[in-house]
């Protein structure tokens, strides 16, 4: 495999000291097939995209102060969300066809199986938060456009214009036919997908997008549907999804991914099954579209792959922030 490791020295690699360096991972996953141990005490996070870094950085920090995986993946993915630099999240993303920004989000407790999730939101910055709010305060799992837009404004959340000038600019070009096409998959793919286990071995998933650019209106993707753009359940582990959306749901993708790890696939086996699925039914005459998948067992064993090249996973482990290179398989 490729690997271009960005080792940093771990900014939070005290919470090791603090959490007295005591290991989870002599647990044996169901089915295991441990190739190598990993330093579960102060938590791993995996999430998608070079972004993914500054993402888990604060969610490593959550890891450390309060310790709950839940609140790790939430409060991560809010980075990449309030980051403009970011064209398929929250502030910066891509608006849809008709030039407005609809988000999706989702949260989900790996203990429990519950979780909350948004689509088509617009105007909140935060939709990952409102995800959580749907989970913890309504007894619904999703809810959509307005009624979801009225519902976060209840919870005290503020509408606001997240439509950069480089995003319009971007989408009157699209609209022009302007636009340079193909681009690459971090051109136009950089959904935040985030699992992360903690030192108690409860894993959360979460996942937040504005979704592909220049999609219809009211379109919705895999990201805030449980068990397409996040799946994850603490006695196995989690993944969750980037890439074209409409290829995810067709193999309910993340879920997929966690129950070929049930049957004792590792991370990677498991991405790799579920990604041959997609690429077997894929037109012979054109390359597969892009799709992207991380998990994590509850072991901290990371898997990270993607159909066609250019996806990354970052990663946090062993005190450690790295930015791995993900295998294609379709070079
Ligand atoms: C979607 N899966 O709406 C999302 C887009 C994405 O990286 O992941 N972009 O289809």
């Amino acid at each position: 495999m490729q690997r271009r490791d960005f080792l940093k020295a771990g900014a939070f690699a005290s919470a090791g000291a603090l959490l007295g360096g005591k290991s989870l991972s002599g647990q044996q996953p169901q089915g295991g097939n441990t190739t190598r141990q990993v330093e579960t005490a102060q938590g791993v996070i995996i999430s998608t995209w070079s972004h993914g870094m500054a993402a888990n950085a604060v969610g490593a920090q959550v890891l450390r102060v309060s310790g709950s995986a839940l609140d790790a993946v939430e409060r991560g993915v809010m980075v990449s969300e309030a980051d403009p630099e970011v064209t398929s999240v929250g502030r910066g993303g891509f608006p849809n066809a008709d030039g407005i920004m609809e988000l999706d989000a989702a949260v989900m407790d790996g203990n429990t199986l519950a979780a909350g999730a948004v689509a088509g939101l617009r105007g909140i910055l935060h939709p990952v938060a409102v995800a959580r709010k749907v989970m913890t305060e309504t007894p619904h799992l999703l809810l959509v456009g307005e009624g979801a837009l009225r519902f976060a404004l209840s919870q005290g959340f503020e509408e606001e214009n997240l439509l950069t000038p480089a995003a319009e600019n971007a989408w009157k070009e699209w609209k022009q036919g302007s636009a340079k096409k193909p681009m690459a998959p971090k051109d136009d793919h950089d959904t935040i997908g985030m699992i992360a286990v903690d030192r108690s071995g409860s894993l959360a998933a979460s996942c937040t997008t504005s979704g592909a650019a220049w999609k219809l209106a009211g379109r919705v993707g895999d990201s805030p549907l449980v068990g397409h753009g996040l799946y994850c359940d603490s006695q196995v582990g989690g993944a969750a999804a980037t890439g074209l959306g409409e290829e995810v749901i067709k193999v309910c993708g993340s879920y997929q991914v966690v129950e070929f790890m049930r049957q004792g696939a590792t991370p990677e086996e498991a991405i790799r099954r579920v990604l041959e699925r997609i690429i077997a039914r894929s037109p012979k005459t054109e390359p597969p579209k892009f799709v992207g998948f991380v998990a994590l067992r509850k072991d901290g064993e990371v898997g990270y792959a993607s159909t066609t090249k250019g996806f990354q996973a970052a990663v946090f482990r062993n005190g450690q922030h790295e930015l791995l290179d993900a295998k294609a398989l379709v070079e």
